[in-house]
């Protein structure tokens, strides 16, 4: 069976601890023609925010996903078509590569493993809240992040690498090389996508590009520009 992200192009990411636009809804966010939408954030997320967002999104018809960042804010909703649990391949602390899953498969003995799903990130703005909190290691050269892409794909049989450049554009050389070392992993970035020209940059080598802050900053139209992007890309 193809995994659904084979066929996705974009996906909004929704951070439940930002608020939206004054008179945007999330109903018109799950409505720009986005593939899916993910909810997920660093800091600030509790399991009252993320049922909350959840369960709005729920009441519209576009695919749904849980990316929780700990154990304890993973929400059972059957509305949810999956979660996409982050691992983090170039984390300074095996807690954000394999500890916290430990944890969560420790407490949690009824896990849903048909709408479980691993992704691979690779961090890459150190300004980031994702890099400080995982004490990631984002001083890497075009061939390390090849090489990383690699390892998540070939050694760890990992379906999605994340190329994670969060709050910053990236730089179109290394998702090129993360591009061309993917071969059966679905390639996603995400990071400072904010128009047409920056999302088309991206999605010229990613497979899906995700889009964050610009739905919480600008709304609806710009968000609408870059599913554009991504699907003439
Ligand atoms: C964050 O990759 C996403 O996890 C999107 O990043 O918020 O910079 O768009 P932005």
């Amino acid at each position: 069976m193809t995994a659904p992200w084979a066929d996705w192009d974009h996906i909004l990411k929704i951070d439940p601890d930002k608020d939206l636009p004054d008179g945007v809804t999330y109903g018109d966010l799950c409505a720009t023609g986005t593939d899916a939408i993910e909810v997920g954030g660093t800091m600030g997320i509790t399991e009252e925010n993320m049922a909350d967002v959840i369960a709005a999104c729920a009441e519209h018809d576009v695919p749904l996903y849980q990316e929780p960042s700990s154990p304890d804010v993973v929400i059972e909703d059957d509305a949810l078509d999956g979660y996409l649990i982050p691992t983090v391949f170039n984390a300074g602390s095996p807690f954000w590569i394999t500890g916290a899953h430990k944890e969560w498969v420790r407490l949690d003995r009824d896990l849903d493993w048909e709408r479980t799903s691993t992704e691979a990130y690779i961090v890459m703005n150190p300004e980031a809240d994702v890099a400080t909190y995982t004490e990631a290691d984002c001083d890497l050269e075009a061939d390390e992040v090849a090489a990383y892409a690699t390892v998540a794909e070939r050694m760890f049989g990992q379906e999605i690498v994340y190329l994670e450049y969060s709050g910053t554009l990236g730089d179109e050389e290394i998702v090129e090389a993360a591009s061309e070392a993917t071969d059966e992993s679905t390639l996603f970035y995400g990071g400072g996508i904010h128009d047409y020209d920056s999302a088309y940059s991206m999605a010229q080598y990613a497979d899906v590009i995700v889009v964050g802050d610009l739905a919480h900053e600008e709304g609806i139209d710009a968000v609408r520009e870059t599913v554009d992007a991504a699907s003439d890309a």
